[in-house]
């Protein structure tokens, strides 16, 4: 579902389409420029991607730089992908809808660092409201195409900070942190191995380092 490599493929391949097409080439090329009335600046694409007939892909122009993008991809009516463009006509950010109910509540910065991916969820669908963060590493493979999950944060108590932590090993869960008193700081861990709580620590001092550490027995 969140296929950011394939999306700044396509994102790229965008923008080879527009400037392309703001040299007007024809009418058979599924695209439809709209033009500014007054400037003649080209304002917006609508590109038919899967030559249907209708159009799927709505580019904001500015002249010949892509703005923004809404993306119909799999034809249903409802957009399920929202591009960003950087001044330099880059592909910046990409928002996908988790419900796939018309509204982006992920979204995948492009980062100069990007040997881990993260993903940037809002459970009511605000970017300004983002309450869970996903961490992939991009470079081995994961069940959604995003590269395999290695730590979650989320924000439990919605003030835009993260309370619980999750961290995988080879996509499994290792330990889950809890902020117990709205600091910020993890006052409680439980520790897994092979996916069996083993372990739960608490007490952490000034440092952040856990004092208590209690064996689980089962
Ligand atoms: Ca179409
Ligand atoms: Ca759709
Ligand atoms: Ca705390």
């Amino acid at each position: 579902m969140f296929r950011i490599g394939a999306a700044l493929v396509v994102g790229s391949a965008l923008v080879g389409l527009s400037v392309w097409a703001a040299s007007d080439t024809g009418a058979d090329t599924g695209i439809k420029p709209t033009y500014d009335k007054t400037t003649g600046k080209l304002t917006q694409l609508a590109y038919d991607s899967n030559h249907d007939g209708r159009p799927d892909t709505w580019t904001d122009m500015d002249g010949s730089r892509p703005v923004r993008a809404r993306i119909d991809q799999n034809g249903d009516g409802k957009i399920d992908r929202w591009e960003e463009y950087d001044q330099a006509g880059n592909l910046s950010r990409v928002g996908f809808s988790r419900r796939n109910d018309g509204r982006a509540d992920a979204w995948i910065s492009r980062r100069a660092d990007d040997s881990i991916r993260r993903v940037e969820i809002s459970s009511t669908a605000d970017e300004h409201k983002i309450d869970r963060w996903e961490y992939y590493d991009p470079s081995k493979p994961g069940s959604n195409g995003n590269g395999l999950l290695v730590r979650v944060e989320e924000d439990t108590v919605g003030d835009g900070r993260p309370h619980k932590w999750e961290t995988y090993r080879d996509g499994v869960l290792e330990s889950v942190a809890f902020d117990e008193d709205g600091d910020g700081q993890p006052d409680r861990r439980l520790v897994y191995q092979n996916a069996t709580l083993t372990f739960i620590e608490s007490h952490p001092d000034a440092a952040g380092q856990f004092t208590v550490r209690q064996r689980v027995t089962h």
